[in-house]
């Protein structure tokens, strides 16, 4: 998937430090007090943090530019100069930091939590009092703040989906992902539609957003090499969830409650382990089911009830059990998130 890689184009620049000031201490009948000027704050640092509930890079291109504050001059009385913020800048786990300037490597940001300071803050300037010494005590001079550090940095990422869309061609896959995410791939009423994976951004609020991929077809014997699927189940290898899109349309072929069984036993054929990561059969194409003929839906939720699997129906084209949908997803993957961070 390696042609799958978000990029983002930065500068970050953390604070100056604050100026140490000069000042006499004036007290009543004492006319030349010492000096008394404290130290200047010191400027924020710009940090990087791997937050697991970002996946893209798609913030920075709304924002291009992160600063952290400036220190505060220090004041009278020994007043230190109160410190500049810093600034935290929440990047997806796998993000790369790049030197725009040398090409280097400056970061690889792998686990949720890891943080790491790319613009170190300007010390604040010593007051003057720090300058007094028994031979010079009047120093009528304080130091200046550090100035901060500019950088411009490029931010990589290689996407990998959260969840990946099986289902046998025509399933409604791809429509499935076109009213879910900013993905716009070709429908058509036709088997082998999609001849290359699809990536969508779904986004559910400030940070909160996860990655789906629509994968080609996959037909009896795809593990073996038949049709498309097989080149591309390799996409679906490192996806946390795996959902199961079932057409139940009256004219559905295969029948609706044979494809569960068919489709895991692709999956397991091409890789053991991809069971596991069946979270959810979903029924698609509700809106063509008459009233009256509901045993087909029926039975394939039961088949995903026997295999503990969650259960959906919905329509995409009548935007039906949608948000579901949804939910579920995002709830599992909080969990699945929370339990590697744990790890
Ligand atoms: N009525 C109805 N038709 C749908 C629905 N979802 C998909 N379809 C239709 O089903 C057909 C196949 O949809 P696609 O999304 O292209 O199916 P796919 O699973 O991506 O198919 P392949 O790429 O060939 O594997 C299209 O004609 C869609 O318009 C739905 O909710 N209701
Ligand atoms: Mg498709």
């Amino acid at each position: 998937m390696s042609s799958f890689v978000d990029q983002a184009s930065i500068e970050i620049h953390s604070g100056k430090g604050g100026a140490g000031c000069v000042s006499f201490r004036r007290e009543k009948y004492i006319p030349r007090g010492g000096p008394d000027g404290g130290n200047g704050g010191r400027g924020g640092d710009v940090i990087f943090i791997v937050s697991p509930q970002h996946r893209t890079l798609l913030d920075f291109k709304y924002q291009k530019s992160f600063s952290a504050g400036n220190g505060k001059p220090g004041a009278k009385s020994n007043c230190h100069g109160k410190d500049g913020h810093d600034a935290h800048i929440p990047v997806p786990p796998g993000t790369m930091i790049i030197s725009e300037e040398t090409g280097e490597i400056l970061a690889d940001l792998t686990e949720p939590g890891q943080r790491i300071v790319l613009a170190v803050g300007g010390r604040g300037g010593m007051g003057n009092s720090h300058f007094a010494t028994a031979t010079h005590q009047v120093p009528r001079f304080a130091q200046p703040g550090e100035p901060g550090q500019s950088l411009a940095v490029r931010l990589e990422l290689k996407l990998i989906a959260d969840v990946g869309l099986v289902g046998f061609p025509n399933a409604g896959k791809s429509t499935f992902i076109s009213v879910i995410s900013n993905a716009r791939p070709k429908i058509a009423d036709y088997p082998f539609t999609t001849l290359t994976p699809n990536l969508g951004v779904v986004r559910r609020g400030s940070g909160r957003e996860f990655i789906v991929a629509d994968i080609p077809g996959i037909i009896e014997g795809s593990h073996e090499g038949k049709g498309l699927g097989d080149r591309f189940l390799r996409h679906i290898e490192r996806t946390a969830l795996i959902l199961l899109l079932v057409d139940s349309s009256p004219i559905a072929e295969p029948k609706p409650e044979h494809a569960v069984r068919m489709l895991i036993h692709e999956l397991k054929k091409y890789k053991e382990s991809l069971e596991l990561r069946v979270s959810a059969v979903i029924a698609t194409k509700t809106d063509t089911i008459p009233d009256d003929d509901t045993a087909q839906v029926a039975a394939l939720q039961s088949e995903a009830e026997n295999r503990n699997l969650a259960f959906f129906d919905i329509s995409s084209v009548a935007r039906v059990h949608i948000d579901d949908v949804l939910d579920f997803i995002e709830k599992t993957l909080v969990e699945k998130r929370r339990q590697e961070t744990a790890d």
